[in-house]
Parts: C-alpha cells; sequence; structure tokens
C-alpha cells in the first residue's frame, strides 16, 4: 500500500536542483552528450526520477547552452550511471548568463553558505552583488519550474477522466536554493494551480549564532518557510532551523511536533537521513575485479577535494600513524581518492597545492624502494572501481570536519564482505557520525587519536569486526535510498491541508 502511495505521489515529482544530474559534453558534430555526474544529490535522487517518470530542473553546466539544442541520453540503456533511462523531456534545462551565474554559485553558494552552513564562518565572504545575483537565479529556477508545473498540469488536463487528486509534489534541493519556494507558490496561485513544496538541505544547518552571522537570515529563513515541508539528515539541523526561525523571525515553533508557524501557515521540520542504492552497491560489489594485492592492508579514504572534508588533518594523521606505529611501514598504504571540486574557487586551488606537497612530503619520507605510504588519485573514477576499492579496503578512514551525512560512509558499508569485513572509521561531525554507532568513532582535529584509532581498527579481531559491520549493513540496509524518498513523499502526504499562501503584503 505504502508503495502504491509513493507512485501515486513520485508520478508527478518535479526535483530542482542547482545541476541537472549530468554533465554535457559538446561533440564535434555540435550535438551534446551526457555524463551522470559525481556526487551525493545524483547518486541519491536521480534512479528515483527516472523510476517515476518524474521531471528534473536544473543549470545545464554551460555557459553557451542553447535551449533548442538536442541533448543525446546515454548510450546503453543498463548503464549503470543513475541517470541511465532519464528521458530528454524529462530534464528541464535553464540558462543563465555566465556573470551572474558566477556572483550566485562560485560567489554566493561557495564561498558564502558553504563556509557558513559548515560553521566555518572565518573562510566565508559576505557580499552584497553576491546576494543580489543569488536572488535572481533563484527567481529564474522558479519561473523554469513553474513552465514544469504547468506542463504537469496541461497533461493531466489532456487526460480524458483524469481524476489525480494529489497536486504535484515541487522538491528543492539545497542551499543554492533556499529562495525559490515563494516565487514558485505566489506564480501557482495567481494562475490557479495547486502545488506541493518540500525543501531538503543536504549539507548541516548550523546554529543560531553562526547563521546570524549572514546579513540577509531572514530573508533565507521565509524563503525555506514558503515550502510545506522543510527536510534535513539529523534532528540536530532541525532544531538549529527551528531555534532560528524563532529567534530570528519570531516564529511560533514545536520542538516536539515539530513544526514552524509562518504567515498563518505550519511548515512541517523533519529529520530525512539521505540513504544509498544499498543493493546496487551490494552487488557491484560481488562481482567486482580484486584490485589491490592481497598482502597489503588498505585504509581508504574516497572525497571531492573540499576543505569540509579534512583532508589535510587526515594527512597529517596518517603521517603520525606511520611514525608512531613504524610495524605497518611496508605493510600498509593509504589509498586517497579525491575527486576535483569547484576547480574555480581560489581556496580550492590553495588547497589542492597543500595537498600536494603533503602528499610529496609523507612519501618522501616514509617510502622504501619498493613501497609507498600513500597513493594519491586526482580525479574520478567509475562506479565498479570504486566498488573494488571499498570492497578492498580493510579500513575506510572518513574523517570530515564537518558534513550534512556522507554517503561514503554508507557505501563503504554496503560493500563489506560479511565473512572478511574491514572497519569504518568516522569522525562524529558528519551527519552519518551520530547514527552509524558502529562505526570506530575520532576526532579528526585530533591527529593523535586518529593514528591510535587507524591502528586499532588494523588489529581489530575478526569477530568484532563482523559484529560491527554486519549491525551497520543492516541499518544501512533498511535505511537505504527509497526509504528516505519514501519519507519525504509520506512527509509531504500527511499534510493536512494544501497549503495556500496567505498575501500578506
Ligand atoms: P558531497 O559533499 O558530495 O554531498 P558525499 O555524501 O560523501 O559528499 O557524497 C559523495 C558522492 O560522490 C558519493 O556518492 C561518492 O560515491 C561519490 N564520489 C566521491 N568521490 C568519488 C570519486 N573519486 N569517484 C567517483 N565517485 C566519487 C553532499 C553533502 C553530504 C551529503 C550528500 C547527500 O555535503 O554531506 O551526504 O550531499 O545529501
Amino acid at each position: 500500500k505504502s508503495e502504491d502511495k509513493q507512485n501515486r505521489a513520485a508520478a508527478s515529482l518535479i526535483v530542482v536542483s542547482n545541476r541537472l544530474p549530468f554533465v554535457l559534453k559538446r561533440e564535434e558534430d555540435g550535438t551534446l552528450t551526457r555524463k551522470a555526474s559525481a556526487g551525493g544529490l545524483v547518486t541519491a535522487v536521480a534512479p528515483v526520477v527516472v523510476d517515476n517518470h518524474g521531471i528534473w530542473v536544473g543549470w545545464t553546466g554551460l555557459d553557451d547552452f542553447d535551449e533548442e539544442t538536442e541533448v543525446i541520453p546515454e548510450s546503453s540503456p543498463d548503464d549503470k550511471a543513475p541517470t541511465a533511462g532519464l528521458r530528454p523531456d524529462q530534464a528541464i534545462p535553464l540558462s543563465v548568463n555566465p556573470k551572474l551565474f558566477d556572483e550566485y554559485y562560485n560567489g554566493c553558494c561557495n564561498e558564502t553558505y558553504w563556509p557558513l552552513f559548515h560553521s566555518m564562518p572565518d573562510r566565508a565572504v559576505f557580499n552584497r552583488d553576491h546576494w543580489k545575483a543569488y536572488q535572481d537565479v533563484n527567481d529564474i529556477f522558479a519561473q523554469k519550474t513553474l513552465e514544469a508545473v504547468r506542463s504537469v498540469h496541461e497533461k493531466r488536463m489532456a487526460i480524458p477522466d483524469c481524476s489525480r487528486p494529489d497536486p504535484p509534489i515541487v522538491w528543492i534541493h539545497d542551499y543554492h536554493l533556499m529562495l525559490a519556494a515563494n516565487a514558485i507558490r505566489d506564480g501557482c496561485n495567481d494562475e490557479g494551480l495547486q502545488v506541493r513544496m518540500g525543501f531538503f538541505l543536504h549539507i548541516p544547518f548550523p546554529s543560531f549564532d553562526i547563521i546570524r552571522i549572514f546579513p540577509w537570515v531572514d530573508e533565507i529563513l521565509m524563503g525555506m518557510l514558503g515550502c510545506d515541508l522543510v527536510g534535513f539528515h539529523i534532528g540536530d539541523y532541525c532544531l538549529n532551523f527551528l531555534d532560528c526561525c524563532q529567534r530570528c523571525l519570531g516564529c511560533r515553533t514545536d520542538k516536539n511536533k515539530m513544526f514552524v508557524e509562518h504567515c498563518g501557515r505550519r511548515v512541517m521540520v523533519r529529520a530525512l537521513p539521505i540513504g544509498i542504492p544499498y543493493h546496487k552497491f551490494e552487488s557491484l560489489s560481488r562481482i567486482a575485479p580484486r584490485v589491490f594485492p592481497s598482502d597489503m592492508k588498505i585504509i581508504l579514504g574516497v572525497d571531492r577535494l573540499d576543505y569540509t572534508k579534512g583532508l589535510v588533518a587526515r594527512l597529517k594523521s596518517l603521517e603520525r600513524m606511520f611514525k608512531k606505529y613504524p610495524k605497518w611501514i611496508g605493510k600498509a598504504i593509504f589509498i586517497q581518492v579525491a575527486v576535483p571540486s569547484r576547480v574555480d574557487v581560489a581556496e580550492y586551488k590553495e588547497l589542492k597545492e597543500t595537498i600536494d606537497r603533503l602528499v610529496g612530503h609523507i612519501n618522501g619520507e616514509f617510502s622504501t624502494p619498493s613501497w609507498s605510504p600513500i597513493r594519491y588519485i586526482f580525479g574520478s573514477v567509475n562506479q565498479d572501481q570504486l566498488v573494488a576499492f571499498y570492497r578492498d579496503a580493510n579500513v575506510g578512514l572518513i574523517t570530515p570536519l564537518r558534513d550534512g551525512m556522507n554517503l561514503v560512509a554508507k557505501e563503504f558499508v554496503a560493500c563489506q564482505s560479511e565473512s572478511d569485513p574491514g572497519v569504518l572509521i568516522l569522525s562524529p561531525f558528519a551527519g552519518a557520525g551520530g547514527l552509524m554507532q558502529e562505526a570506530l568513532q575520532v576526532n579528526p582535529y585530533e591527529t593523535d587519536n586518529v593514528a591510535d584509532v587507524v591502528d586499532r581498527a588494523l588489529e581489530m579481531s575478526l569477530d568484532e569486526r563482523k559484529l560491527r559491520m554486519n549491525q551497520l549493513k543492516k541499518r544501512e540496509k533498511r535505511m537505504d535510498v527509497d526509504a528516505w524518498v519514501r519519507s519525504f513523499l509520506s512527509g509531504m502526504d500527511s499534510l493536512l491541508v494544501p497549503s495556500v499562501r496567505p498575501n500578506h503584503d
């Protein structure tokens, strides 16, 4: 019955996110081909849109994109990419003037919200022009989304005897689009179109003390409150949000029933911890060819190259580990896969240089003629390789300084064998940290602590590894990405009244 409910709702699901779920490449003949993008959101949501005949609204990634150009989908229908099967009419591309986009994306999103929401305010830049660009681009997204809502309603009208009572659901994703909801709602109200809207934040929502540093915080909160449901990964982020709505806007909030009252509407706030396509990872891991020699202990890190992921501190911890526990010299290696990210932002370029230097330094310090402590891959690896890396690693070392959830921890768990599993080491400052309790916890800021825990993980008995990993696997299997989508959709369904925004000007 609940599956039926999900299908009903999802059949008119419109997902809105900064990027479409694929990267476009211009071929020599001028056509555009697509390739699924790396990143948490795509891995999680694209298969859901594909399966449920939904629509995805987003930016194409090209400065010179012409909305009339045909986009060629992935060649093989059984391609393992999460976007394989997404029909061209299910993707609504949007173009933005490059300068405006730069100020919105590199400026406001990446230089302001990203550090601030990860509680690193010293890194955040506050700039009025960037904020203005953010408002303008959110409006462009809102107008495109309105087109999608209109098209869903028109399709329904065109079906004889279509009696669908449920309004389409617009699901807005992430910090790029915190202002879009109210313009969509206003447009729908003007045209008499019913819609329900949900917002999900993939990154942490910080405490009042941090968020109040943002000069236009009230607008952000009111933007999110334009939705009927606001979701976060974990309860702590929900509580921070409720607190901010109360203290910044003076809204009445209820921390037991988890809602905010705003402009005569009740906005539900929910902890909806994201999961992964567990079965897909598990089954791929069973067939992937072995990638590492079995006599070498493998410690693995997989991240976007981002300062929130704690790569510099992790490398220093590994240096400490090899110094403090020389028994691992020649016996263990640390493999770090780092996907290039936000390469246009100066801070990320500097981070890459720092990491390059540190890897060189540590390898120089400990290497022997036949062994080096660190193997560093700066680039994306394909899914088969990634799965083999996860499966063959003895230790998954996931130590973000702050992270909304962290899907890598979950993917690592899904790929571990039941009979001889590895050990997950996890930072409590990731959303996943509080949920995946059987992992070994480390404080990523304390290099000595990380060094000790890595040694402990490498020495852990088979019985303890099995006990911990099998519990972790059970939870991730149950709370997979489908369960996440189901809980979002049932959260949307449980709203008592389809909300209509009162005219309050
Ligand atoms: P991200 O910051 O991108 O996501 P994460 O949750 O770890 O972080 O997801 C990364 C995804 O990219 C994983 O699915 C992983 O498989 C893939 N990936 C990483 N490195 C790769 C590589 N080298 N090659 C190929 N694929 C790679 C944001 C938030 C997170 C939140 C997610 C989902 O910052 O906190 O968990 O969204 O909500």
